[in-house]
């Protein structure tokens, strides 16, 4: 697995964040060292399909990057079922092609375009942060109506909180989770710079009430770990 050196030397200035190919070519070694609790939101998504598919219906993974929950979708579907992988970096789904999963579909696109039907699993691993705020509750909506009745939408993300006590404590403990894997100050101090425009985090409650406001009959958070979260909702 390459390592993640992309913010390790001073750049005169910080762009966006892209997913393009340097990206892509390092991002299981960043986002196991980026994100705590990410190999426990990944077993939950190959539980979720174990327990939540129905025989002939769709599982989505929008936002698949490389493919990490895809591929347990693929393993743990139920008979008859299609995998739909969506994901709208180029990088990312010509690499996640490659690998050639018997029951999957990939498909460069924006998750916001994406035809939801006949779903028993959606699977939201870190994308809908990346949305403009605005834009995330016709997302949510069109995903609950094309949801058959008991399917599952595993939403995990990069959460904030209302409190600035509680919002120190939790960055200050994800800064030192990230400087536990490797990350020097420089490196998270350009990330954080790089990905502020393009990750709006919203809080755990914003989150919920959405997901109760567009139909989904059981929201539960069942994961969180400092700045990130996991919610599974039913439909
Ligand atoms: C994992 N789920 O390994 N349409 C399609 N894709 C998008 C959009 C959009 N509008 N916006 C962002 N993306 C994965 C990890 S990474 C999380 C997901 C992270 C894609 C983007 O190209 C990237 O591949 C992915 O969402 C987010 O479980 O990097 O923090």
């Amino acid at each position: 697995m390459s390592e993640d050196r992309i913010y390790s030397v001073p750049l005169s200035h910080v762009g966006d964040f892209e997913f393009d190919d340097a990206v892509a070519d390092v991002f299981p070694d960043m986002i196991r060292r980026s994100v705590p609790g990410y190999s426990t939101m990944l077993s939950m998504i190959g539980q979720c399909a174990h327990q939540f598919s129905v025989a002939g219906t769709n599982l989505y993974d929008l936002g698949c990057s490389l493919g990490a929950g895809t591929v347990l979708l693929d393993q743990h579907a139920a008979r008859d079922c299609r995998v739909i992988a969506v994901d709208n970096s180029e990088a990312m789904v010509s690499r996640l092609q490659e690998r050639q999963l018997n029951r999957t579909d990939v498909i460069l696109q924006d998750i916001r375009e994406t035809k939801i039907e006949n779903a028993s699993v959606v699977v939201l691993n870190l994308t809908l942060q990346f949305l403009p705020p605005a834009e995330r509750t016709d997302l949510i909506r069109h995903i609950a109506d094309g949801m058959n009745s008991g399917g599952a939408l595993l939403l995990s993300e990069k959460v904030c909180f209302d409190g600035p006590e509680q919002q120190g404590l939790m960055t200050q403990l994800h800064h030192e989770f990230k400087r536990s894997h490797g990350y020097s100050d420089l490196e998270i101090a350009q990330k954080r710079t790089a990905i502020e425009n393009r990750l709006i985090p919203e809080t755990l409650e914003a989150h919920v009430a959405r997901l109760e406001q567009v139909g989904f009959q059981t929201v539960t958070p069942w994961f969180q770990c400092f700045t990130f979260a996991s919610i599974l909702a039913l439909r």
